[in-house]
Parts: C-alpha cells; sequence; structure tokens
C-alpha cells in the first residue's frame, strides 16, 4: 500500500531504529546545553547530544555512552522526556527514519567541552535558536523542557521541513 500520511508510516513501520537525545539542564540559572553537530545527521544545527544504539546496547548505555563520547560529560541522573518518531518521507529507503528516546539530565561529572562530532554552548530555556535546530524542535521542545512528557511523530519532507505532526503532551 502507497504511504501518503504520517498514520500510513505509523501504521507500516511503528519501530524505526531507536537512537538517544540528552538535554543537560542547569535548573538553578534556567538554562539547556545545545550542541552544534559538526559532522554527519544533522550538520550545522543545534541539538542535544546522542546517537545509535551499539549492537547489544539498552537506550540508557547508549545515552550514557553518546553523551561522553560527544560532550565528554558522565551522566550521574537522567529523566525520559519523550519518545518521538521521524519518518523521512521523499527517502528512497526507512533506514533513515528513527525513534528517538529523549531525556534531560540535571546531574554529572564533568564540564562539557567540544569533540569531533560537537560543540557545547549553553542557552536559557527561553532563548532556545529554533531556527538553526531541527523543524520539529519548535512543535514540541520547550513543553518537554518545562516538564510535559511528549509522544510525538513527524513526517519530513525532501528539505526537512514538518509535513505532519501528531503530538501528544501530558
Ligand atoms: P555517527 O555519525 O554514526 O557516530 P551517531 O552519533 O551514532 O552518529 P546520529 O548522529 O545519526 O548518531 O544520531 C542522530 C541524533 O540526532 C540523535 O541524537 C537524535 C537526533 N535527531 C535526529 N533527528 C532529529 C530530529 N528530527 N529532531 C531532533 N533531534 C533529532 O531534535
Amino acid at each position: 500500500m502507497a504511504l501518503n500520511t504520517l498514520a500510513d508510516y505509523e501504521r507500516d513501520y511503528p519501530y524505526p531504529r531507536k537512537v538517544t537525545l540528552c538535554y543537560l539542564i542547569d535548573e538553578e540559572k534556567g538554562m539547556v546545553l545545545l550542541a552544534m553537530k559538526k559532522r554527519g545527521f544533522g550538520t550545522g544545527k543545534w541539538n542535544g547530544v546522542g546517537g545509535k544504539l551499539d549492537k547489544g546496547e539498552s537506550v540508557e548505555q547508549a545515552l550514557v555512552r553518546e553523551t561522553k563520547e560527544e560532550i565528554g560529560v558522565d551522566l550521574i541522573s537522567f529523566k525520559k522526556i519523550g519518545v518521538i518518531k521521524f519518518y523521512f518521507s521523499e527517502a528512497q529507503d526507512r533506514s533513515f527514519d528513527q525513534e528517538v528516546n529523549v531525556y534531560t539530565a540535571d546531574s554529572w561529572k564533568g564540564s562539557p567541552s567540544e569533540s569531533d562530532e560537537m560543540s557545547p554552548r549553553w542557552f536559557g530555556i527561553n532563548e532556545i535558536p529554533f531556527d538553526q535546530m531541527w523543524s520539529d524542535d519548535r512543535f514540541w521542545l520547550s513543553d518537554a523542557l518545562n516538564g510535559k512528557y511528549v509522544e510525538a511523530s513527524f513526517m519530513f519532507d525532501g528539505s526537512g521541513n514538518v509535513k505532519q505532526s501528531s503530538i501528544r503532551l501530558r
């Protein structure tokens, strides 16, 4: 059957590849740590830190490893704040689609530092640079950082713009 709508993708591909995404939060200062992606998927965008699971790894193991690899920090405490599915409708195959498992962390060891992959910087929670981020972020990130649990799905067009979305906040 043809895949025309987001509901078609959700029905036919309910389990895209899992990846992790983590936002360090400084509650006292009201800041969130974003990192500029220097290579690979999403180059030139501010994002949380994270990536794909290695073989045999759990989501939380990957979250801890990716945070260490990308910004040099050891997570101590973190909390899941949502699950978001992304479907790249104009891609040749479904290998780009992702299930992003989103977390915030409020305690860690070490100071965020630059790696080959990412360059971190603190932003005020009300000063998130949405025009330099994935186009879906403006639909859910502020609510998620303000304590809502987000379950969402997005379908992108070939230019990376959101074509359809379905967002549940609780
Ligand atoms: P490599 O280059 O294979 O080491 P890896 O770090 O394993 O990469 P990568 O960079 O492909 O994985 O992971 C993608 C990252 O981008 C994850 O942290 C999730 C995040 N991400 C992907 N699509 C997103 C989107 N539409 N909105 C968003 N974050 C997204 O906010």
